[in-house]
């Protein structure tokens, strides 16, 4: 690691398996038979608002019960200690990166904790339990939902986070499929600017071919080992 000095380091729901917190794509990836596809989206919210307010407070519910593993208190320390820039963009809406101590970290995806309203923009913690038609604090509407980036939405701050990976030296994907973009595509915009490309996963993910190295295995262990 003596030539780097930027690191972007972005996280899937892999990292967060072994907390005991389901992925998307996989054996367990279905909820109540439905697809993350079909659950996560604008027209979905529209259609069945019950049906995804459901999905989204089992998982916060599920919070409560989970820690962080040894993966999320690795990259916690290397947080903590490393002297150059380092970004952790996470895709997972759990909370576990900055339970285990994390400062510099993007949820790229929003956070199950906050609530969004839809009228005025606003983003606050979520009242929980949500009672049946709460205000928005700022705007006084009924019209919070989950503050969580669905299909055809934009991810959160993508400006400051394609500015980090323009100046990457190392690039480290951690437990994500790479199935969804724009996420899939960082390993690009790294490596066309010089950076170093790392990929953490269980298995060889669908763009591994874009990565100079794979290590496969699990996160609780491959990470400690990497960054220790
Ligand atoms: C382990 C492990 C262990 C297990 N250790 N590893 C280009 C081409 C085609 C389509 C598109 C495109 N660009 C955009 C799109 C459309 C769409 C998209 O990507 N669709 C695909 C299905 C093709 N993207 C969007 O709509 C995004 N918005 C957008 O693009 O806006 C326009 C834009 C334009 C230009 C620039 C920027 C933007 C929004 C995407 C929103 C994703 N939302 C979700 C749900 C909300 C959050 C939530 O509910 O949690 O986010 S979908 C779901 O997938 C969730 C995740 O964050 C995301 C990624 O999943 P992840 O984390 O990779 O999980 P899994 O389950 O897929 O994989 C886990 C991996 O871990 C596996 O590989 C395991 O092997 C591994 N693993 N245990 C290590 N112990």
């Amino acid at each position: 690691m003596e030539d780097i000095r930027n690191i972007v380091i972005l996280t899937g729901a892999g990292i967060s398996a072994e907390s005991g917190l389901a992925t998307f794509r996989g054996p367990d990836g279905l909820w109540e038979g439905h697809q993350v596809e079909d659950v996560c989206t604008p027209e979905a919210l529209e259609r069945n608002a019950a049906l995804v307010h459901r999905f989204y407070d089992e998982r916060r519910a599920k919070l409560n019960e989970v820690q962080p593993n040894a993966a999320h208190h690795a990259l916690a320390e290397l947080d903590a200690r490393w002297p150059g820039d380092l970004l952790i963009v996470t895709q997972n809406v759990d909370d576990l990166h900055e339970r285990a101590g994390a400062r510099r970290l993007i949820h790229m995806h929003g956070e199950l904790r906050s609530a969004l309203c839809v009228a005025c923009g606003e983003s606050l913690p979520w009242p929980d339990p949500l009672p049946p038609g709460s205000q928005c604090p700022a705007c006084s509407r009924k019209s919070l939902r989950p503050d969580i980036v669905f299909f055809g939405e934009m991810p959160y701050q993508m400006d400051l986070i394609d500015a980090a990976l323009r100046r990457a030296d190392l690039f480290l994907s951690i437990g994500t499929s790479g199935a969804v973009y724009p996420a899939a595509g960082f390993v690009q915009t790294a490596r066309h600017a010089g950076a170093r490309t790392l990929e953490l996963n269980l298995e060889p993910s669908a763009g591994s071919f874009y990565f100079e190295e794979s290590r496969i295995g699990p996160a609780s262990e491959l990470v400690p080992d990497l960054v220790r």
